[in-house]
């Protein structure tokens, strides 16, 4: 299968972040990516860099004033101080109910908190360039499918996207890949659109982007958001709103889901994709949802991974598929491969 990647994705490496109050290792890291390259060369599924610019596409996803947020935020931080560039910025108070949120502020740690929902989301010096070429690979992936060049592509892209909406960032997620992915494809021809969330924790940034939107299904398999990261979205009765009223699915699970229970809510979900008649499908790959995951709590194993591809290929839909999560990163790389393979074999 083809895939694209970012050769230079280590330079967005921020190195912690906080669990419980406590400074701990960030899970978000390089190896992950390297892991699954590693993989992919060895399964022989050639390795492309981005061709097509998403920027035209990230401004219909985005808002203006998060993307200029984003592309100066590194230059903002080292105009606070300049040992800032051995620092990690994070925010410390947010626009939640009653306080305004359509006023930038110029002091950019209150501006981290107005594009924020959590303090979980680090950046360091090369996170722009990583997140905007990773934003370019989803939309390189769109543009072969409307093609017809290619009818299944792998994003092998770090950070992860489906956390973050039209104007703020979350959940180690800065763009929103799956979005810039199912953008493309509509505006270059694609009727209706189809997005398929497997990760384990509810993509509740891709929800939020076409809630109110008819031609871009949305369908989430995820933890319970009462138990489980993002908590404030990814209730069963969300099903989208105004002309997106019914283009919305939420599928939560408990904690300690197995492979065999999860497969089943894969065909619920899936059902519902067929039901919407779509020209393309994208496929939020979330690998979190693997026994072994250290912040994840369902037990997927080796070989549900390729039923899971074989599942989605079944849908017989040219498909782009985005890496989002999974942080067992040793495993990684063999659970991608082992959905490509699925995928692949239908
Ligand atoms: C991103 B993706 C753990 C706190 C939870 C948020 C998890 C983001 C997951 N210290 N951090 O959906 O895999
Ligand atoms: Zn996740």
């Amino acid at each position: 299968m083809k895939t694209y990647f970012v050769a230079e994705h280590a330079a967005h490496a921020p190195p912690y972040e906080f669990f419980r109050g406590e400074r701990v290792s960030a899970f978000e890291k390089p190896e992950r990516l390297d892991h699954v390259l590693a993989a992919l060369r060895q399964a022989g599924h050639p390795l492309h860099a981005p061709h097509t610019d998403s920027a035209a596409v990230l401004a219909q996803v985005h808002t203006p004033r998060y993307l200029h947020f984003l592309q100066s935020a590194w230059a903002q931080w080292l105009a606070v101080d300049a040992a800032n560039a051995q620092a990690t910025p994070f925010p410390s108070v947010w626009a939640t109910r009653g306080l305004r949120s359509d006023v930038v502020p110029t002091n950019f740690i209150a501006q981290l908190g107005l594009f924020s929902f959590d303090n979980g989301t680090p950046m360091s010096a090369g996170t722009w360039g990583v997140t905007k070429a990773s934003a370019d690979c989803a939309a390189s992936a769109a543009a072969d499918l409307l093609s017809g060049t290619e009818r299944q592509v792998f994003c092998a892209t770090r950070p992860p996207g489906h956390h973050a909406g039209a104007d703020f960032m979350g959940g180690y997620c800065f763009l929103n890949n799956a979005a810039v992915a199912a953008q493309a494809l509509r505006h270059g021809g694609a009727q209706r659109v189809a997005v398929l969330d497997v990760d384990y924790h509810h993509g509740n940034g891709t929800q939020s982007i076409f809630y109110e939107r008819a031609d871009v299904l949305v369908v989430n398999l995820h933890a319970d958001p009462r138990t489980d990261y993002p908590f404030f979205l990814g209730h069963a009765d969300e099903t989208g709103a105004g002309p997106g009223l019914g283009f919305n699915l939420n599928v939560p699970l408990p904690q300690g889901t197995d492979g065999a229970t999860w497969l089943a809510a894969l065909d619920v979900a899936c059902q519902r994709v067929v039901a919407h008649t779509a020209d393309a499908l994208v496929l939020s790959l979330g690998l979190d949802t693997f026994e072994g995951d250290p912040i994840s709590h369902f037990g997927l194993k080796r070989a549900d991974y390729a039923r899971l591809g074989q599942r989605v290929a079944a849908l017989g839909l040219p498909t782009a598929t985005v890496l989002e999560g999974g942080y067992a990163a040793a495993e990684l790389g063999h659970n991608a491969v082992a959905v490509l393979a699925g995928l692949a074999n239908a």
